[in-house]
């Protein structure tokens, strides 16, 4: 019988990205927020880990099975690491991709130091408590503007170190072989691949 992990996200993209890198795993059974319901979990923590943790946690929780969350910020060397973890809300509560985007590349006006990098924090959590963390970097730029309709978030603005596309630009499978996403979840492929084994017993 499969292992069943929770993925611990309502963000569809989110959710497409990481079935896309760890859905292969022989033996694991991946419950989304369409196969399962989970309450919103108010991330109040200060950093990435904090949130990924309250996340996994709160989900694994909720419904008696592993959990698997992953919290990601950009972080821009010429705003001291902003937006970081309130990447999602950077212009206001509401998520606005747009807004958000609009805001940076205001901040980053006739700022010559474009450097940044994205960020992700993955936590798997068992209903008892036991937990795993991993994380991963994509160092890059941000654009002058914004190009290409793939991806989601800041994908139009970030160009990856060594490339001349944005995220947006490359195809979902050209992001998910170097993304920030990919780099943190394939630490966790072991530990995945422990529990449907029966390894790590849940
Ligand atoms: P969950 O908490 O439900 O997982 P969320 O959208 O709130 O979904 P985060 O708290 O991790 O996710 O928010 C991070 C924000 O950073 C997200 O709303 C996007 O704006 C942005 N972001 C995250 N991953 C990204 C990626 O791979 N490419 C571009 N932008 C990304």
């Amino acid at each position: 019988m499969a292992a069943k992990v929770v993925l611990a996200t309502k963000n569809p993209h989110k959710v497409e990205e990481i079935l896309a890198i760890l859905g292969d795993i022989p033996g694991i059974e991946w419950l989304t927020f369409r196969e399962i319901s989970f309450s919103d979990v108010e991330e109040v923590g200060e950093t990435l880990e904090e949130n990924a943790v309250l996340k996994a946690t709160a989900v694994a929780r909720e419904t008696g099975l592993p959990a698997l969350a992953e919290d990601t910020g950009l972080e821009v060397e010429a705003l001291g690491g902003a937006p970081g973890v309130r990447s999602a809300r950077f212009a206001g509560e509401d998520k606005d991709y747009r807004a958000n985007n609009e805001k940076l590349l205001r901040l980053l006006e006739g700022v010559r130091n474009r450097r940044a990098r994205f960020h992700t924090v993955a936590v798997l959590a068992l209903p008892d408590g036991r937990m795993w963390k991993t994380e991963g970097v994509l160092k890059g730029k941000i654009a002058e503007a914004p190009r290409g309709e793939h991806g989601f978030g800041y994908d139009p603005l970030f160009v990856p170190e060594g490339e001349t596309r944005t995220l947006a630009e490359m195809l979902p499978e050209e992001k998910n072989v170097i993304s920030h996403r990919r780099r943190a979840l394939e630490a966790m492929r072991t530990i995945l691949q422990n529990l449907a084994t029966g390894v790590i017993l849940a």
